[in-house]
């Protein structure tokens, strides 16, 4: 019982005074687990007291490349991270890491969608994929069938040589040992 009540007490005096001295993590925009329905270019992060100058965060897509910022600035407490263009639609990770005034390190992490309508910049670069896209069929369709075929039935051809000759030699073998007895 002693032991159970002092750790408590040990609990109380290490984590309380340390939660009540720490800048924390206000309000996030976008939020977490938001669907964003406008392009979105910038993300900030508003923290409830003050933080240090090399605060920062990484914005992670869902194949887990990094999405460079081409500007972070810190102001009242308020970080902001820029884009040169709006982010592509798709899932993303914010991983923030930052310094409280008092000098301890907080870090953690939120994550949110854009669904916004296509830019003209985003369209060209799907119609540019789907030209590439069809280019490519249209190389593996003017190749002659029977050479692809031929490709196609060779390996099925050389392993089903080689189970014959298996099942042969098993047999030999079988026939050999049978004799002898
Ligand atoms: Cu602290």
């Amino acid at each position: 019982m002693k032991t159970i009540l002092l750790s408590i007490l040990a609990a109380l005096v290490l984590f309380v005074p340390n939660a009540a001295a720490h800048t924390y993590l206000d309000t996030t925009k976008p939020e977490n687990g938001e669907v964003v329905v406008e392009p979105l270019q910038s993300i900030s992060l508003t923290y409830a007291g003050k933080i240090e100058q090399g605060s920062t965060f990484k914005v992670i897509t869902a194949n887990g490349e990094q999405m460079e910022t081409s500007n972070m600035t810190l102001v009242d407490g308020v970080l902001t991270g820029s884009f040169d263009n709006p982010l592509p639609n798709g899932d993303y990770t914010v991983q923030w890491n930052s310094i409280s005034e008092d000098g301890h390190p907080l870090s953690g992490e939120f994550s949110f969608t854009v669904n916004a309508p296509e830019t003209e910049e985003a369209e060209e670069n799907v119609e540019q994929a789907e030209v590439e896209d069809s280019a490519q069929v249209d190389v593996s369709e003017s190749e002659p069938v029977s050479v692809e075929d031929d490709k196609n039935n060779m390996p099925l051809l050389v392993v089903g040589g080689m189970l014959l000759a298996i099942i042969f030699i098993s047999i030999i073998i079988l026939l050999a040992r049978k004799k002898t007895k």
